[in-house]
């Protein structure tokens, strides 16, 4: 058996492990899980097999919950290898297809580079763009009920620190964040970057030298695999026409509005 992505690319994580293993020729067979039909993954009986293309055919989320220790997307299966956490999936990969060394540079301090970012990020750039999307799509989907304009506010101004320290500390005046070519550190950052611009928050707007460095990412990747990852989330008002699950409503709708206190 072979590598088994399981992925919706509505999801910043599985976007960065969508394009990585695209942009390297791995192959795989794309097992599409529709996290907001399905989210907490397992709640509902599992489709048919997996799909090759995004949204061309019934979820996986049940195959999903089985192979995620933390029944979370992005998720690997590897014969009966099964791995967990975005971070750990990109770096398996790079070493079971050694993909090239820019990636995951060898030079140890380069490499220190790319953890120092993986690092930060969590706590920052990631903690602060997906809010961009509870408070103008899914908390209004689930909940029934818009924001008040104050609370984007607040996360935008949280997201703008983050964007300060990430331009000044990390990007500073190279082209990648470790210097003249891409790295994991770099891909990770753009698809959580990408959130916001998809629910009409164009982060990149006023801000030349990141809106520059998104570009070479983008001419890096190649633009058209870029474009296919982000369809979905730069479509995403599509989702305000989707049936939810009461069961799943009913389970989302306090969840989300407790992560925006
Ligand atoms: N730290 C994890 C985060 C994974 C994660 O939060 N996945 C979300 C989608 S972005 C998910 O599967 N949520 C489903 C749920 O919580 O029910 C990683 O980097 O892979």
């Amino acid at each position: 058996m072979g590598l088994e992505l399981y992925l919706d690319l509505l999801s910043q994580p599985c976007r960065s492990i969508y394009i990585f293993a695209r942009s390297n020729n791995i192959p795989f067979e794309f097992k599409h899980v529709e996290l907001f039909k399905d989210s907490v993954l397992g709640r509902r009986p599992a489709g048919a097999s997996g799909a090759e293309q995004p949204r061309a055919g019934p979820s996986n989320s049940e195959g999903a919950a089985k192979v995620s220790l933390l029944k979370k997307v992005p998720a690997l299966k590897d014969g009966d290898f099964t791995l967990a956490e975005c971070t750990a999936i990109l770096l398996y990969l790079t070493r079971k297809y050694n993909t090239p060394d820019h990636w995951y540079p060898s030079d140890i301090q380069k490499r220190a580079q790319v953890d120092e970012y993986l690092s930060w990020h969590h706590a920052n750039i990631r903690a602060n763009a997906p809010k961009t999307m509870w408070i103008k799509v899914l908390i209004p989907l689930f909940t029934g009920q818009p924001l008040p304009a104050e609370k984007l506010q607040e996360v935008m101004e949280g997201l703008s620190t983050s964007l300060k320290q990430f331009e000044e500390r990390f990007l500073q005046d190279k082209a990648f964040i470790i210097g003249s070519e891409i790295s994991l550190a770099d891909l990770v950052a753009i698809v959580e970057l990408m959130q916001p611009v998809g629910v009409g928050c164009d982060i990149f707007e006023d801000r030349p030298r990141l809106m520059e460095w998104r570009r070479r990412v983008e001419e890096a990747v190649g633009k058209e695999l870029f474009f296919q990852a982000h369809e979905m989330i730069l479509n995403i008002k599509e989702l305000s026409n989707i049936q939810i699950d009461p069961q799943l409503k009913e389970h989302l709708a306090p969840v989300l509005m407790k992560m925006l206190k």
